[in-house]
């Protein structure tokens, strides 16, 4: 068996300090096994294949590429959200690690790399495995309730998925519209479901019609305001710049300052 080396003896064989070494490690970027009591331990291989790569002699292997193989294989997908939740700190940071690895699936996609098949394969096991961990998390018995909701033309529920996770991990209970939504299924619900206190449309970037979208804001945003609840418009569609109801949300970087926002101000805005 290979001999395992502790923090330090590995710390002193890559020149480094510890500290470096633990993080490092409890990134992922260097491979490490645990003892029973917790503690670091690395093979002489592993430093080996560490030091190479930082050398660039290989190719660093990137966050995007550890999704992508994640996602591509049959390991348990919510074990590695929960795992990447756990390193990361919020759902939310853990949506901004995902973006750019959806961004790359849909490149490899439309480059051909990868086949229509394989795209859907993944997705889906993305998509599910955050409806699953969002179920069980926790909820208060009076817990403001969200509607969440893909604008008439899109079917991209991804971005949707990851805001009702940042939506649940901050309190929020959510009634799921999802794909498709018919305007007016939305204005309708608002209007007659007395829980819902803020409403989350999703466009991605394919949805680029600004008269449609122009038109929804109208219509969501009369209703939302009538009954004082907030609109949130998410996804990088064509969004109208200044909405007159409705808070433009760009990524989910965006999520902690508006929970402040929200936190700060009275009526609906303290409901965040
Ligand atoms: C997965 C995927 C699909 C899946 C969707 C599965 C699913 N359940 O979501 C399926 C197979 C259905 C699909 C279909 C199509 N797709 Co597609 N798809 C993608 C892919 C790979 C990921 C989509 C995604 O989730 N993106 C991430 C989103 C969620 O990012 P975002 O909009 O910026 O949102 C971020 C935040 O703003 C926030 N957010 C989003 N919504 C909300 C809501 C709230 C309330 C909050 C708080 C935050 C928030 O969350 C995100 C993360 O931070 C993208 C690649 C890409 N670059 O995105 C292509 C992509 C969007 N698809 C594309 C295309 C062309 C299509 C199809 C037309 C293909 C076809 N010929 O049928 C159809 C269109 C279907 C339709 N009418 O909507 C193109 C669009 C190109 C363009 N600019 O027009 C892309 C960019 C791929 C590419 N590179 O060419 N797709």
């Amino acid at each position: 068996m290979a001999q395992l080396l502790s923090t330090s003896d590995a710390a002193r064989l890559i020149g480094v300090g510890t500290t470096s070494v633990k993080r490092w490690a409890d990134t992922g970027l260097l491979d490490c096994v645990r003892t029973a009591g917790g503690h670091r331990r690395f093979t002489r291989d592993a430093l080996d294949r560490f030091v190479r790569l930082q050398s660039h002699d290989e190719p660093v292997v990137t966050e995007v590429d550890r999704w992508l193989d994640t996602l591509s294989s049959d390991m348990s997908h919510e074990l590695a959200l929960i795992r990447a939740r756990n390193r990361l700190g919020s759902w939310r940071h853990v949506a901004d690690e995902l973006d750019p690895v959806l961004v790359e699936v849909g490149r490899r996609w439309s480059a051909g790399e990868l086949s229509i098949a394989e795209e859907h394969i993944l997705t889906e096991r993305l998509s599910r495995a955050l409806a699953r961990i969002s179920e069980s998390l926790p909820l208060a018995p009076n817990a403001p309730t969200c509607l969440l909701a893909c604008i008439e033309s899109e079917d991209h529920t991804l971005g949707l998925s990851l805001a009702e996770l940042c939506l649940r991990e901050v309190g929020w209970a959510s009634v799921w519209l999802g794909a498709r939504s018919p305007t007016e299924a939305i204005t309708e619900r608002v209007r007659t479901d007395s829980r819902i206190r803020l409403v989350g449309l999703s466009a991605t970037e394919g949805c680029n019609d600004s008269s449609l979208l122009r038109q929804v804001v109208a219509s969501v945003g009369a209703v939302c305001s009538e009954r004082n609840v907030a609109l949130i418009l998410g996804g990088r569609g064509s969004w109208p710049d200044a909405p007159s109801y409705g808070t433009r949300l760009n990524g989910m970087d965006g999520f902690a300052g508006l929970q402040k926002q929200f936190r700060g101000s009275r009526g609906r805005r303290s409901l965040l």
